[in-house]
């Protein structure tokens, strides 16, 4: 049987095992990551270390040529420092309870026995992209490394509620894992979801990412996969699902994690929103991976142009690149269709015939027409990020 145990000496090994970051080779879109530390926690590969307590790595952009993030670069993100770090298979159970015909505790050889769904979905941060808002806002310094395009497999979660049996009046389901606050005064990670968004058929407890176990810092044993949404609602480790016949009022949904409530989930830079609701849908965004800025291009040499592209669940219907600061866009060819929820690698080799510097950018759109906007639209918790990025290149 599978345990993970990631002793707490072990974890302090791995957040004292920090180099300096060398050589990045990005400006600007990797600049975020020059001169940060990077670090190797247990199961991880180096990544960009933001904090160690609690883990929250960032994945370099580089991992991103590749269709499938590998669960090693995938990027960590937890609230609070008790995070698990050694979980017993024998012991784990799922609890399933509240407002149902029945309580359930599932093993994992429970949770198995359902019906097995595996598909590919990006996994993103709300805060992605964070630090490039202007004016800038408070929170973890993401650059565009807090994602990844994972293959998962679980359980749906419909079927785990079904077989509890939701009563009558439902409203909400929480979802709580096994992370502790250090202090009672710090609030546990409990979100939720409305029961009807949580009877959607795409939503899974995932037991396995790429075919493998989850590592225990992407929340082993088991985590819900809301695909399409940010990943704050991906709870990992997780341990408890209650059914609620009255909304669920935690902290992590009443009041952080919220956007203004207005078509763009923004509002003008620098004021207050009068009204506003959890964060939910992913925005359709693109991020060109190759080349990296600052990258030496030579004349008359083709450049191959590879990137990027997702969008809130809906797929992506074309990826647009220009190369001269957005006065002209060109199609891009895309990549295998993983389905709605995978991100689109998208392709378009150009030959540069004059020497200069070259704005590149990109550009997405999904199956009804949602894009990205040329002004980053602010926020107050810096979310949503989906500006049209420009990588500067010089060509000699
Ligand atoms: N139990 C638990 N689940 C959690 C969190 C957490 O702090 N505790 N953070 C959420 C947030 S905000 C993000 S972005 C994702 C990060 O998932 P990852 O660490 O696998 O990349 O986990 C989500 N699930
Ligand atoms: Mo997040």
């Amino acid at each position: 049987m599978i345990s993970r145990n990631l002793s707490r000496r072990n974890f302090l090994r791995a957040a004292g095992a920090v180099t300096a970051l060398t050589a990045v080779g990005g400006f600007p879109a990797d600049l975020f990551a020059y001169k940060r530390r990077m670090a190797k926690f247990p199961e991880k590969t180096d990544l960009i270390l933001l904090t160690s307590r609690p883990p929250q790595l960032e994945t370099p952009l580089s991992y991103f040529r590749e269709m499938i993030t590998p669960n090693e670069a995938l990027f960590v993100r937890w609230h609070i420092s008790g995070v698990p770090t050694s979980i017993d298979l024998s012991e784990w159970r799922l609890k399933v309870g509240g407002n149902t015909e029945k309580e359930l505790e599932l093993s994992m050889a429970d949770l198995k026995k359902f019906e097995k769904v595996t598909f590919t979905a990006v996994i993103q941060c709300s805060g992605n992209g964070r630090s490039l808002f202007a004016p800038p806002v408070a929170g973890g310094e993401w650059g565009d490394g807090a994602m990844g395009n994972v293959t998962w497999t679980g359980a749906r979660l419909r079927d785990i509620l079904n077989s509890a049996g939701l009563k009558a009046g439902t409203v909400d389901v929480s979802f709580n894992g096994l992370d502790k606050p250090p202090l009672p005064t710090v609030p546990d990670l409990v979100k939720s979801l409305p029961a009807d968004k949580a009877m959607e058929e795409d939503l899974i407890v995932a037991y396995e990412m790429n075919g493998k176990p989850l590592t225990m810092l992407n929340g082993f044993p088991a985590r819900l996969i809301v695909p399409g949404w940010y990943a704050t609602y991906w709870v990992k480790s997780l341990s408890d699902i209650t059914v609620l016949s009255k909304p669920f009022e935690g902290f992590w949904v009443k009041t952080a994690y919220r956007i203004p409530e207005t078509d763009c989930g923004c509002i003008p830079p620098g004021t207050t929103p009068k009204k506003t609701v959890p964060i939910n849908r992913m925005t359709t965004r693109s991020l060109i991976i190759d080349p990296s800025g600052s990258s030496g291009l030579t004349l008359n040499k083709p450049v191959a142009i590879m990137g990027v592209a997702f969008s809130g669940g809906r797929g992506v219907q074309d990826v647009l690149v220009s190369v001269d600061g957005g006065k002209r866009w060109e199609e891009t060819r895309l990549g295998a269709d993983k389905g709605k929820y995978s991100w689109r690698q998208f392709f378009y080799e150009w030959r540069p015939t004059k020497p200069g510097r070259y704005d590149l950018m990109a550009r997405a759109t999904d199956t009804i027409g949602e894009s990205q906007p040329f002004e980053g639209l602010w926020n107050p918790a810096g979310y949503l990020w989906n500006k049209v990025e420009k990588t500067e290149v010089v060509v000699k």
